[in-house]
């Protein structure tokens, strides 16, 4: 390490005064203006990651669906997924240490994990469309470049994207081609082959109206369009050419709000679907005759595309094993659903997809998703293997058939993490193979009606979780309290926990009807507020 220039270029992305930030579920994100030290030291960290597993480390910038004005970086581990934990808190470390500590910090990071400095390093870069994300990616690029890393600047790409290069990278191709026409190619080459066995469908069906966010989404669908085969029609909306990012619009909005976005036309039963800022997440939704919103979520697209890949192993004659892993934010019919009608185990985990990412890779087939739309399936090796070679030496023509299938689903399928636009290739391959309409998707299970608020206290970090986050161990008070509520309801739960990209705490409930979902999720955050420390006016009924 040349500690010269070290000197020189962190003098050049100072670190604002008493400023601490933690790396949290996606990494670190803030106001754009505080990140630039950031995003400099995010560099340096990944060339020593890099040289640590020998192996291409990646760098995406964005804030995913926090507004425009935010920013935020992760870094992406060799297999696509998200940073070792141990990293986390050197990245936590290395974030915060005061100018003059930078070069100490840096030399610890490679004691404690036994980094060889004289290796090679190479990184992957690539960023969102906000305004900031530019100028913040060259303050990455110059923390590799002091450190004497290779990179690649992918430039403007979906978070999934750049994930799906590291994974391709690492595998030496055998996971596709490090490029975006590779990652184009393959995904439509399975898409395609997967609805040339699709007889079913009116004109309609095949019609998609996708919010794209004001994000990256709407430029990288622009790109695969021609890649598409001609009978996908999608119709882009908030395409970032005239709103800003995530402003009423995008997923997280769609699913918080339960509501359309804006900038999106949506005629009576017409299949939408909106993108977050990023292209990591999806959701569904239409509007019936009578003007009532349906909002198809992470729980249905999980149970949808569970329902079909149960039919096709049944098809295949294969006993492989298959679980759907879910956080404490699941519906609680959809839990239901899988478990007694689909006969489907269930797991729940922490929030956080490298939480569900890492149950999921326990199975031989994986269905993960959180409710706001991020997830994907996960395909253990030795499945994936007996799939291949039965879709190419079955005698019976209809196993071969279905392993077919079940092949391509597992190369449309981005298994390095949630990605919009393949989830929305497998939507919409399976709605086509099974014939069915948005609606008939819906009507698989009702959903309970539900809940979701935020509220600010002084120091969330009271508030610590047991039971995969649902149910709080302090406050003193506050779980019992939290059950009481509860039984007031029928077929009700609630929780409550810090949340890990923002400064609040999250309260979620669930009951019969909406009015007791509003009313529960009212009655806990004003517990929270009580025993908590909230901050400001106390939280005012819905
Ligand atoms: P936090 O802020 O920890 O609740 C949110 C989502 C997570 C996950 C992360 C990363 C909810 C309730 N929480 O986390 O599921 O997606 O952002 O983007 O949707
Ligand atoms: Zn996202």
């Amino acid at each position: 390490m040349d500690s010269e220039a070290l000197k020189k270029y962190s003098a050049l992305h100072p670190k604002p005064a008493g400023l601490t930030l933690q790396y949290g579920t996606a990494g670190f994100r803030a106001k754009a203006e505080k990140l630039d030290h950031v995003m400099f030291r995010m560099g340096m960290l990944a060339v020593l990651r890099s040289k640590a597993v020998a192996s291409t480390i990646g760098i995406m910038v964005t804030a995913s669906h926090n507004p425009e004005e935010d920013n935020g970086v992760k870094l992406v581990d060799p297999l696509g997924e998200m940073l070792h934990p141990s990293w986390e808190e050197y990245a936590t470390q290395l974030a915060n240490a005061e100018e003059h500590e930078l070069q100490q910090t840096i030399t610890e990071i490679c004691q404690k994990a036994a980094v060889n400095q004289h290796k090679d390093a190479s990184v992957f870069i690539g960023r969102d469309t906000r305004p900031s994300s530019e100028k913040l990616s060259q303050s990455a690029i110059d923390g590799i470049f002091v450190l004497d890393g290779q990179y690649h600047d992918y430039g403007l790409v979906t978070t999934p994207q750049l994930h799906y290069m590291v994974c391709c990278q690492n595998t030496q191709g055998q996971y596709g081609k490090a490029t975006l026409e590779g990652y184009y190619e393959k995904l439509s080459k399975a898409f395609t082959e997967l609805i040339k066995q699709s007889s079913s469908s009116g004109e309609s069906q095949k019609h998609l109206k996708i919010d794209c966010a004001n994000g990256i989404g709407a430029l990288k669908l622009s790109e695969m369009e021609p890649y598409f085969p001609k009978e996908v029609l999608i119709q882009l909306y908030n395409d970032g050419t005239k709103e800003k990012l995530n402003h009423l619009c995008g997923a997280d909005f769609v699913k918080v709000h339960q509501k359309p976005p804006r900038g999106l036309d949506m005629k009576p039963n017409e299949r939408c679907c909106s993108f977050d800022g990023d292209a990591d997440r999806i959701v569904y939704y239409y509007q019936d005759a009578t003007g009532l919103f349906h909002l198809i979520d992470g729980d249905k697209i999980a149970t949808l595309i569970s329902i079909f890949l149960k039919e096709l192993l049944a098809k295949v004659g294969q006993t492989l094993k298959m679980a759907v892993v879910q956080t404490a934010y699941a519906n609680g019919s959809s839990t239901r659903y899988l478990e007694e009608t689909l006969k489907v185990p269930v797991h729940c985990v922490k929030t956080g997809v490298k939480h569900l990412h890492h149950k999921a890779q326990e199975f031989d087939i994986g269905v993960y998703f959180e409710a706001n739309g991020h997830g994907t399936v996960l395909f253990s090796k030795a499945a994936e293997t007996k799939i291949r070679r039965l879709a190419k030496e079955e005698k019976d023509n209809e196993k071969r058939e279905a392993a077919k299938v079940l092949e391509n689903m597992i190369d449309l399928i981005n298994q390095t993490v949630g990605d919009a636009v393949s989830d929305m290739l497998v939507i919409e391959a399976i709605l086509a193979l099974k014939g069915l309409t948005v609606q008939q998707w819906d009507a698989v299970y009702t959903d309970l009606p539900n809940r979701l608020l935020k509220i600010q206290v002084a120091d969330r970090r009271v508030i610590d979780t047991t039971d995969a986050e649902r149910r709080a161990v302090t406050p003193p008070g506050l779980q019992e309290k939290i059950d009481a509520l509860v039984k007031k309801y029928k077929l009700s739960r609630a929780f409550v926990r810090p949340s890990g990209t923002e400064d609040v705490v999250r309260i979620y409930a669930e009951a019969d009807t909406q009015e007791n979902a509003d009313a529960l999720a009212h009655e806990v955050s004003l517990a929270v507020y009580h025993l908590a420390g909230g901050k400001g006016a106390p939280p005012q009924p819905l």
